[in-house]
């Protein structure tokens, strides 16, 4: 495909750009697959690669296809063309059941009718035939076919119409005065042309079994019928392929348009128009918004709140409070606090960078998500798919939403995942805390000697021995201000270490709600907007690409 693209665009002549247009229709199609019907992109594609191969073939031929009902003088028209009798004309119908060829001007042909499917046998080279008259040289370059009828009840000959149809660079409609009002042709082939008018001829045969006051209302009536059609430029001929009558005029007509050489182009740009439009009528023209700040903001809180953060920097704050506490207490309070469980070490949070892997722990033990908190994830991940896709046409819209979906069962292991690899930074105590503890430690042992000291005295193990002296301060025994100086200060101390302590636990509870939140956004750019963004993404892709086809 992309070669054959390729291809094309080299061979484009400077000046157009037929082969951006399929380029371009060919990255719409891209973009769509998968996302609208198969159907509409599949003729998309085909569109795109017939016009490619036909641009890359010999541009010295046009091919002109003669199609219309069975015993309309298809065939007659084409030896009336030819000037020889090559194709069998029959009263019994029908008559024709496959394409025949004649090619005027044989090199360089064989790939165009190889790409038309026309068998050797059914070509016949007007070079080779011996009667060269002066219609040869106008209809030099033409690959002339007479195509079997669309109306037959043989399903092989609408088949190969069809086929032909849409290799054809000029049509040739042949109507006769029975059934030039035939709603198959009209409703099947003609109206449906429409974008390809510029590319058409019609032509009334028999036009001599009509008596000749009544050919121009008959003409009339076909001008009308084919203006209803949409067909508004496309010129209607009267031809007798019998008396050769305006046989002339359809020679001059063909020879014409073959030779402003406009027309393979003119057909292959009708092509890809027409499918770049069918793929625009599913895709729809609106404009899309783009995700909020906030609508993110609150799939985020939703996500957070799912995953227990809440509960995780409360635990941060509640571990920090009582383990700071812990260090700058009292010693002798602090043993005793010891005995109050450690938050985090519930929630299997305190583990540390390798502290998982360690005990093979795969999960925290954050409570899982409750009904109301997943409701609300999901409530808000619609809401994320409806701002974007409400201006856009069902495909699309559906398409967001089920991207906004997919990959929502991962949620919860996601959500743990973020939550246990997330530093919680809650081992270390700051510097100060650890001098504190230092001089808790000098207090508590200046206490002990005190106790110690006093009790001595207390016991006086000295029998009436010169006990002595004891110092004092200020009239005050040492051992005794050791004692109470130690017990009153470090209760102080710890007391004092408290407020320091809590404003500590609160900014780590901070710390730890923004990396938490960092962490939960990640998790949901890539299972829910990133997804969105793509769907959004692949939709500009195809009205871009779209646009430029239709330029
Ligand atoms: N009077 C008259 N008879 C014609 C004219 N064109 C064709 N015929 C006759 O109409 C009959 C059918 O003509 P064909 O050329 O075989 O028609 P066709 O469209 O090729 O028919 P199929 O191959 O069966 O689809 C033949 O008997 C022709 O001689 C015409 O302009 N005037
Ligand atoms: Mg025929």
């Amino acid at each position: 495909m992309t070669a054959l693209l390729d291809a094309a665009k080299r061979l484009v002549s400077r000046g157009s750009d037929l082969g951006d247009r399929i380029e371009a229709l060919g990255r719409a199609s891209a973009a769509a697959r998968g996302r609208l019907d198969d159907r509409a992109v599949d003729e998309a594609d085909a569109t795109a690669e017939r016009v490619a191969r036909r641009l890359g073939l010999a541009a010295e031929h046009t091919v002109v296809a003669i199609a219309g009902a069975t015993g309309s003088g298809k065939s007659s028209t084409f030896n009336a063309l030819a000037g020889v009798e090559l194709s069998s004309v029959g009263v019994r119908r029908p008559t024709t059941s496959w394409a025949t060829a004649c090619i005027w001007g044989k090199a360089g042909a064989d790939e165009l009718l190889e790409y038309l499917g026309i068998a050797p046998r059914h070509q016949i080279m007007r070079d080779s035939l011996l009667d060269l008259g002066k219609e040869d040289s106008a209809l030099q370059g033409v690959v002339l076919l007479d195509l079997p009828d669309h109306d037959s009840t043989e399903v092989s000959h609408h088949l190969e119409v069809n086929r032909l149809i849409e290799l054809t660079d000029l049509m040739v409609w042949v109507l006769d005065p029975q059934k030039y009002a035939d709603a198959a042709i009209h409703d099947r082939y003609l109206a449906p042309l429409a974008t390809h008018q510029d590319v058409m001829l019609v032509v009334l045969n028999h036009i001599d079994e009509v008596p000749v006051d009544r050919r121009q209302s008959m003409l009339d009536d076909v001008r009308r019928l084919i203006d209803a059609d949409g067909l508004g430029h496309v010129p209607v001929l009267a031809t007798s392929a019998r008396t050769g009558e305006g046989i002339d005029d359809l020679r001059t007509a063909i020879a014409e348009r073959v030779r402003a050489k406009e027309v393979t182009r003119t057909r292959l740009e009708a092509d890809v128009r027409q499918a770049a439009n069918r793929l625009r009528e599913a895709t729809g023209t609106s404009g899309h918004p783009e995700l909020s700040k906030q609508r993110i903001t609150a799939l985020e809180d939703a996500f957070a709140d799912a995953a227990g953060v809440p509960t995780v920097v409360q635990a941060v704050e509640t571990a920090t409070r009582m383990r700071g506490r812990r260090a700058t207490g009292w010693p002798v309070t602090s043993w005793l606090s010891m005995l109050r469980p450690d938050p985090l070490k519930r929630l299997h949070l305190d583990l540390g960078k390798d502290g998982s892997a360690f005990t093979g722990r795969g999960r925290t033990s954050v409570p899982a998500p409750t009904q109301v908190q997943r409701a609300r994830v999901d409530a808000e991940v619609r809401s994320v798919a409806d701002e974007v896709s409400a201006p856009l046409a069902r495909p699309w819209a559906d398409s967001v939403r089920s991207a906004s979906v997919t990959r929502l069962p991962d949620l919860n292991d996601r959500l743990d995942a973020a939550l246990s690899s997330t530093e919680l930074d809650t081992d270390r105590m700051p510097a100060w805390a650890g001098l504190v503890r230092l001089v808790q430690w000098l207090l508590l042992i200046a206490t002990v000697a005190g106790l110690i000291w006093s009790a001595v005295l207390l016991a006086d193990p000295w029998f009436g021995v010169d006990r002595p002296h004891t110092p004092d301060v200020a009239g005050f025994p040492v051992p005794v201000l050791l004692l109470l100086g130690g017990v009153v200060l470090g209760l102080l101390l710890g007391q004092l270490c408290r407020f320091l302590v809590s404003a500590t636990a609160r900014s780590r509870a901070r710390t730890t709600d923004r990396r938490l939140r960092s962490a939960i956004s990640t998790v949901a750019d890539e299972l829910v907007v990133a997804p969105v963004r793509a769907e959004l993404a692949a939709y500009d892709a195809v009205r871009e690409g779209l646009a430029q086809a239709l330029r």
